[in-house]
């Protein structure tokens, strides 16, 4: 087997196999099929050596089948592996594979793993989430707009009863959701048990007060054991969710979690910190898109998406994400996408009109900054929302609702840095 035997133009992908598409820039002296000829190597069976195996193993390799278009980053190629390369149900496995030594040959300048079409058993080896966007009617009384959460702020370094209090004021304001901050999880200021009693209470209390169903978003990220350790006390203290910092906490560690909160009947909020060291770069790395379609593989329920350019956060095809995340996949549950990342109510009516109604909206500064509280940020964020499902502007819906005028005047419609 040499490299060459791993660039085949002429080959048509099978609906067994994995569809990779790159998009590369070959190393110095190499050309695009030859680099591409390494990456169906290396993330499959070949090496640098020359090899006579004696039994075939070629049944087993990948196969660099079309090459181009050449863009500003680089140029597209596709990658087809066959599905016995793979371990069902293991992502780690798969992404060793498809996305591990490749990204440090030196056979390629950059290289980025743009997007991957998954053939029907493997993808159906995973089980996917376990509510999807039905957590809005399942497990909330979102109806027809989207569901809303706030992360209280600062993001660490609230006690106890100062968090539990910023919920109960975001609750009864009209948000959904109180959500932990990708940082905040078991430090002294804030300890994981007594936060999650102490704001479960609160929302009871909110609930009661409302007569909506409220919940919270729990971070539960830690060591995996101790993951499900927590995820098991939410579930005990009446949570519906546990959120986990995805990228940090890695799939195996969600794959885990999702095995339990099947049992628990928890959903599951995707936080994708550090995401970016991976998508950010557009010549290089793992597109944001796939990170999507990995999430939605382990099984996670909701997932930060970004916010199509509109809030303070980079952002790569936010609407086409969404997109690719509530569509038809192998029999798979939708997963709700979530834009956050410096929202307030003056960007909502742009967000909505840019992402759709099935989304979480998702707002931090932009409910407790409110000149009022949090709870005054609360009515407005709602306010703003309900505005555009009903087709109302958000100048109009101020007129009767102060607390969304008063945030327009603070914030007007700009996107913060
Ligand atoms: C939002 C915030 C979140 C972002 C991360 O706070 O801190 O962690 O959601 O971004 P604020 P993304 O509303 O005050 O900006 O959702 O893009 O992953
Ligand atoms: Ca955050």
């Amino acid at each position: 087997m040499e490299y060459a035997d791993f660039l085949d133009e002429t080959y048509e992908p099978d609906e067994a196999d994995l569809v990779c598409t790159f998009r590369l820039v070959p190393g110095a002296g190499l050309s695009v099929g030859e680099a591409a000829a390494r990456v169906a190597s290396e993330s499959s069976n070949g090496t640098w050596a020359t090899l006579a195996p004696e039994s075939d193993v070629a049944q087993y390799s990948a196969v660099a089948c079309d090459i181009g278009p050449a863009g500003d980053h680089g140029t597209e190629v596709t990658v087809a592996y066959p599905e016995a390369l793979f371990e069902d149900g293991s992502l780690a496995q798969v992404l060793s594979c498809i996305a591990g030594n490749i990204l440090g040959m030196k056979a390629v300048e950059t290289i980025r793993l743009l997007d991957c079409e998954w053939p029907a058993g493997l993808a159906r080896s995973f089980p996917g989430p376990q509510f999807g966007s039905a957590v809005r009617s399942e497990l909330l009384d979102a109806g027809d707009r989207p569901p809303l959460a706030t992360v209280p702020k600062p993001k660490v370094g609230l006690s106890t009863a100062e968090h539990a209090r910023v919920g109960y004021e975001a609750w009864v304001g009209g948000l959904d959701l109180l959500k932990d901050d990708e940082n905040l999880t078991d430090q002294d200021f804030n300890p994981f048990e007594r936060r999650v009693s102490e704001s479960l209470e609160m929302r009871d209390r909110a609930e009661s007060e409302t007569g909506e169903r409220k919940d919270y978003l729990v971070n539960v990220t830690a060591e995996t054991d101790e993951m499900v350790r927590r995820a098991e006390y939410v579930a005990d203290q009446g949570g519906s969710f546990v959120m986990v910092d995805v990228v940090t906490t890695g799939w195996s560690a969600v794959q885990t979690v999702r095995r339990r909160t099947e049992d628990l009947d928890l959903a599951i909020h995707a936080h994708r910190a550090m995401h970016a060291a991976l998508d950010r770069l557009p010549q290089h790395g793992v597109s944001m898109r796939c990170l999507a379609q990995f999430a939605r593989l382990a099984g996670v329920d909701h997932i930060h998406t970004g916010t199509a350019g509109l809030g303070k956060l980079e952002n790569e095809d936010t609407a086409g994400i969404n997109e690719w995340l509530r569509g038809e996949f192998h029999g798979l549950r939708d997963v709700l996408p979530v834009a956050s990342g410096g929202l307030h109510p003056g960007i909502v009516d742009d967000l909505l009109a840019a992402l759709g109604t099935d989304v979480m909206v998702q707002a931090g500064g932009g409910v407790h900054g409110h000149p009022n509280g949090t709870e005054a940020g609360a009515r407005a964020l709602r306010a703003a929302v309900e505005a555009h499902v009903d087709g109302e502007s958000l100048e109009s819906r101020a007129e009767t609702v102060p607390e969304l005028a008063t945030a327009l005047e603070k914030w007007g419609t700009e996107t913060p840095r």
